[in-house]
């Protein structure tokens, strides 16, 4: 538009002829900078299935769409920068003033079809744009329709809660986990999401967009995975900035065949087993005494009666055991980093254990109660158990 603009209404004599060149120029410098941005883009395109975290390598129906509407954006725009700086550049070299020549340019005011043409055209690619991003959209807010998996996701400060509302034992009660989240593929999973304390956002790059959690509030996402991606573990985190240990919120979604997901699921509903030798037996007391003010598990006596111990205040701990990391994915989970967190919890991850409240529920991080080593190696030992 402003090279027309330029090119027709020069009604201001030769006197615009230089501010002209001078806005080419600027123009060339941002030409060659935004060229140095294709490669890159490109160089990162084609390293993304080495890019665990990255949104141009989908693998869920819903990322796929967002990436195909990524594309088709890309190629409009790309196609409307070459043709317009392409124009630009022609009318700088053409139109530039020559030595020796002091001659008036052509007067001329106004060109009705050329600006009905470029009216048109930034029109009819508008739509082209607006058309599938607003089918995306409400395909992708849709509610998710046949055999759904449902979760309820809680986002805390800082770690994930994940509840299986369908999937529940024989008391009745459902599977509940922590940053680790099982998805059967190429079933839907609808994740109903919602926020104990600030806005959260769940983010797993390849397989949905971005949303927040908030306090209060319900919102949804779908998941989709390929049915060719089973035995894939894709990373994920927060991405909203909730304070301390934000960075240390993340998550790691397993993809799992229809029976491995089954399998997982019934592990999942049975009891832990309370220690009947070993080691583990004086950590389940310590467990009861200390763990269980903010920590749950649901375990079984000996003669098998279920009872639930402890409260739901922080990471259910009832198969920690099967989990393959610690602290929302800020270490592998082994009996080595389990002590090193028992023993100090905020030097593993960054925490505010002061500011918790027990009476309102408001826990923002685990404290150091202090334990000795063979205590710590009794709780390792317990909870290590409880796969
Ligand atoms: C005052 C509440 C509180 C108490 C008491 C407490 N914890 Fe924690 N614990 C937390 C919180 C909060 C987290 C989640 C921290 C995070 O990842 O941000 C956590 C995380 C954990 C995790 C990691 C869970 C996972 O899924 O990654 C383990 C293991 C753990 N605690 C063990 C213990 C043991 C053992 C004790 C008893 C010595 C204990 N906790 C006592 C609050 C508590
Ligand atoms: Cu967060």
């Amino acid at each position: 538009m402003t090279l027309g603009y330029r090119l027709i209404r020069p009604s201001y004599g030769s006197y615009v002829q230089r501010p002209v060149a001078n806005a080419g120029g600027r123009r060339r410098r941002s030409v060659s900078r935004t060229l140095s941005v294709v490669p890159a883009t490109v160089l990162l395109a084609a390293c993304s299935s080495t890019l665990p975290q990255s949104s141009l390598n989908p693998k869920s129906a819903e990322a796929r769409q967002i990436d195909d509407l990524w594309i088709l954006v890309l190629v409009l725009a790309t196609i409307v920068f070459v043709v317009v700086e392409a124009a630009l550049v022609f009318a700088i070299f053409r139109f530039r003033k020559r030595k020796n020549d002091d001659r008036e340019p052509k007067q001329i005011h106004g060109n009705t079809t050329l600006e009905i043409v470029w009216s048109i055209i930034p029109a009819l690619i508008l739509v082209a744009v607006t058309v599938p991003t607003v089918r995306t959209v409400f395909d992708l807010r849709s509610p998710a329709e046949g055999d759904v998996v449902r979760v309820n996701v809680t986002g805390h400060q800082w770690w994930w809660e994940f509840e299986y509302p369908d999937i529940v034992d024989d008391q009745g009660r459902p599977l509940t986990t922590a940053n680790e989240l099982h998805l059967p593929v190429g079933r839907t999973t609808e994740l109903t999401m919602t926020s104990a304390d600030v806005i959260h956002s769940f983010w797993v790059p390849p397989l949905a967009g971005k949303r927040d959690l908030v306090p209060g509030h319900e919102t949804f996402i779908k998941i989709t995975p390929d049915a060719d991606r089973a035995g894939e573990e894709i990373p994920g985190q927060c991405a909203e900035f909730c304070w301390l240990s934000h960075a240390d919120m993340r998550l790691l979604v397993f993809l799992q065949t229809e029976s491995d997901f089954a399998a997982w699921a019934a592990g999942e509903t049975q009891p832990a087993n309370i220690p009947t030798d070993g080691l583990a037996v004086s950590g389940f007391e310590t467990f009861k005494a200390i763990c269980a003010l903010c920590h749950q598990a649901v375990v079984a006596e000996p003669d098998g009666t279920v009872t639930v111990v402890g409260e739901a205040l922080a990471p259910d701990l009832t198969h920690f055991g099967s989990r393959s990391t610690l602290g929302a994915r800020v270490e592998s989970n082994t009996a080595e980093h389990l002590a090193q967190w028992i023993d100090n919890p905020s030097a593993v991850k960054p925490m505010a254990p002061d500011l918790n409240d027990l009476e309102t529920g408001r826990i923002l991080g685990m404290p150091d109660y202090g334990l000795d080593d063979e205590e710590i190696a009794e709780l390792v030992a317990l909870l290590e158990g409880w796969s």
